[in-house]
C-alpha cells in the first residue's frame, strides 16, 4: 500500500460547472467574428468528445459543417477565434458569476490542513484557470497549488495520460501516491492511462458517461448538510466526499501496490 501524498484536481466540470460558461464564451466570440455559428447544449455535449477549444472548433468545422469555405489560414483563423473565446470566458469568471461545485471549497482546505499536496491537471487554457482560482476559490488560491498544469504544456490533450504524466514527473511521485479527481469519461481515461487511481464527481454534461475504473462515481462531492449520491462504487457509508475517506479509497486500490 502506498501513502496518499497529493491531490491532482481537474478543473472545468470538476471545480465548477464551467462548460456551459466556455460554451456561451466560443457563441461570443462567432458573433464577435460575424460567424452565424451556434453551439447549443446538444452540439456541445457531442462536441465535449474532443477536449481543447482550439480542437473543439476543427472538430466542429470537420464534422458538423463541412460546407463552411475554410480561409487558407485555417490555424491562424482558429486561433484568433479561441483568443477571443478566452477574453469572453475570462471576463466572465473575473465577474464571479460562477460558483465552486459542493464540497470542493470544503476538501481543498481540508486537504492543505492535513497536509496533502495539491496540483491542477487541466486541458484548459492556463488564464482560464487562474481566473477561476482567484474569483472563485480566493485571491491567492495558486498558491495553495504546487503545480498548475494546464492547457498546451503537453502534445496531447486528455484522454491522453500527457497531462498527468507531466504532472507526475513535476511533483517528483510515483502515480500510486497520488489520487485524481475528474468529471468526464475523457478526463478519468486520462489519469487511469497514467495508473493514477481516481475519483469521479459528474457533471451537467458528463452525467451517463462511461466511469469504469473509476475509485467511486459520484454526483458530486457534497457537504455534511449536502450529501452525495453514489453512482458507483462503496463510499463505505460516507455521506460527503471527505480526506478520510480520499485515503480509504486510495489505500484499498493501491494495496497490492508496492510501497
Ligand atoms: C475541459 C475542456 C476544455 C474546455 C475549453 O476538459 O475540454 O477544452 O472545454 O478550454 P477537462 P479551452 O475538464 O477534461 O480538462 O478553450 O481553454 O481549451
Ligand atoms: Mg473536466
Amino acid at each position: 500500500m502506498s501513502e496518499l501524498k497529493a491531490l491532482l484536481f481537474d478543473v472545468d466540470g470538476t471545480l465548477a460547472e464551467t462548460e456551459e460558461v466556455h460554451r456561451q464564451a466560443f457563441n461570443s466570440a462567432f458573433a464577435e467574428a460575424g460567424l452565424d455559428w451556434v453551439w447549443d447544449q446538444d452540439l456541445y455535449r457531442q462536441l465535449l468528445a474532443v477536449t481543447g477549444g482550439k480542437e473543439r472548433i476543427r472538430y466542429y468545422l470537420d464534422r458538423f459543417n463541412p460546407e463552411f469555405p475554410r480561409p487558407a489560414a485555417l490555424d491562424d483563423f482558429i486561433a484568433g477565434l479561441h483568443q477571443a473565446k478566452t477574453r469572453h470566458y475570462t471576463e466572465t469568471v473575473e465577474g464571479g458569476r460562477v460558483p465552486l461545485r459542493p464540497g470542493v471549497r470544503r476538501l481543498i482546505e481540508a486537504a492543505r490542513d492535513a497536509g496533502l499536496r495539491l496540483a491542477i491537471a487541466t486541458t484548459t487554457t492556463p488564464a482560464n484557470v487562474t481566473a477561476l482560482l482567484r474569483a472563485s476559490l480566493a485571491e491567492d488560491a495558486e498558491d495553495w497549488f504546487e503545480l498548475i498544469a494546464a492547457g498546451g504544456v503537453v502534445p496531447n490533450k486528455k484522454p491522453a495520460p500527457d497531462i498527468y504524466d507531466y504532472s507526475l514527473e513535476k511533483l517528483g511521485l510515483q502515480p500510486e501516491q497520488c489520487l485524481a479527481l475528474e468529471d468526464s469519461r475523457n478526463g478519468l481515461r486520462s489519469a487511469l492511462a497514467a495508473g493514477i487511481p481516481t475519483l469521479v464527481s459528474v457533471s451537467h454534461y458528463t452525467q451517463g458517461e462511461d466511469f469504469d475504473g473509476a475509485l467511486l462515481v459520484v454526483d458530486q462531492l457534497g457537504e455534511p448538510d449536502q450529501p452525495f449520491r453514489v453512482l458507483a462504487g462503496d463510499a463505505a457509508g460516507a455521506s460527503h466526499v471527505d480526506v478520510d475517506l480520499l485515503r480509504q479509497l486510495h489505500a484499498a486500490a493501491t494495496e497490492a501496490a508496492p510501497a
